[in-house]
């Protein structure tokens, strides 16, 4: 039985995911290292500096600790250029639904997002009193796809894993999830997110009777 959704935020309740990569893209553009859409499905979900060097795989030279710390902190600064203006009409259709509707069926929330930007979102995209608990992602040792943010967050819920649902748009999420013996809800590409337990196209298109009954 589940009791407590665990929501990601990035590619699941706004498109950050795109953010992301536009970031990450010009940064790589910048260095001269090749970079694309599909190089970045392995970025989703993975924090900054572990982001980062799966980014650099392809760079044109080494960079030492000094120097990737200057690159993560550059793409921050794009990437916080590009969420400036976000607001609710950010929020992906059936977003605020979603969680109202874990909220009217006595369900806890939290949001599991490996972004050190996600509590400044959630203000701004105007959810963020729908989650009982806000992971800090600046206090995880182990990002995803280690199961840490989610067994801190069912901890802080104070609800055993397994009845912890999660939603997730990235690879490293649904193995994170798995990992934590929790039901793994994909949202994308069926091809990409196929070890998940099911998968939708979008939030919207979660039957929230079926997840409850489970
Ligand atoms: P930041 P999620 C993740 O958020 C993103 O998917 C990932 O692309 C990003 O590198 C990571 O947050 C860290 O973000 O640089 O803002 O700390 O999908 O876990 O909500
Ligand atoms: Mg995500």
């Amino acid at each position: 039985r589940i009791e407590a959704v665990l929501f990601d935020l990035d590619g699941v309740l706004t498109d950050t995911a795109h953010a992301h990569y536009l970031a990450w893209k010009t940064l790589a553009d910048e260095i001269g290292a090749p970079f694309d859409e599909k190089a970045n499905e392995a970025l989703k979900g993975v924090d900054r500096m572990g982001s980062l060097d799966l980014m650099l795989k392809k760079a044109p030279r080494a960079y030492d600790a000094a120097e990737r710390q200057a690159l993560a902190d550059r793409k921050n600064g794009y990437y916080q250029k590009l969420i400036e203006g976000y607001g609710p009409q950010d929020l992906f259709p059936g977003a605020r639904e979603a969680l109202e509707a874990c909220k009217a069926a006595g369900l806890k929330t939290a949001l599991v997002s490996a972004s050190r930007n996600a509590a400044t979102l959630v203000q701004r995209l105007g959810i963020a009193e729908l989650f009982d608990h806000v992971v800090d992602a600046g206090t995880i040792r182990r990002g995803k796809p280690d199961p840490e943010t989610y067994l801190s967050a069912a901890a802080a819920l104070g609800i055993d894993p397994v009845h912890c649902a999660g939603i997730e748009d990235a690879q490293a999420g649904i193995a994170g999830l798995l990992a934590a013996r929790m039901y793994a809800v994909g949202v994308g590409d069926p091809a990409v997110l196929s070890s998940a337990d099911a998968v939708v196209g979008g939030i919207d298109g979660l039957r929230w009777p079926r997840i409850l009954s489970l």
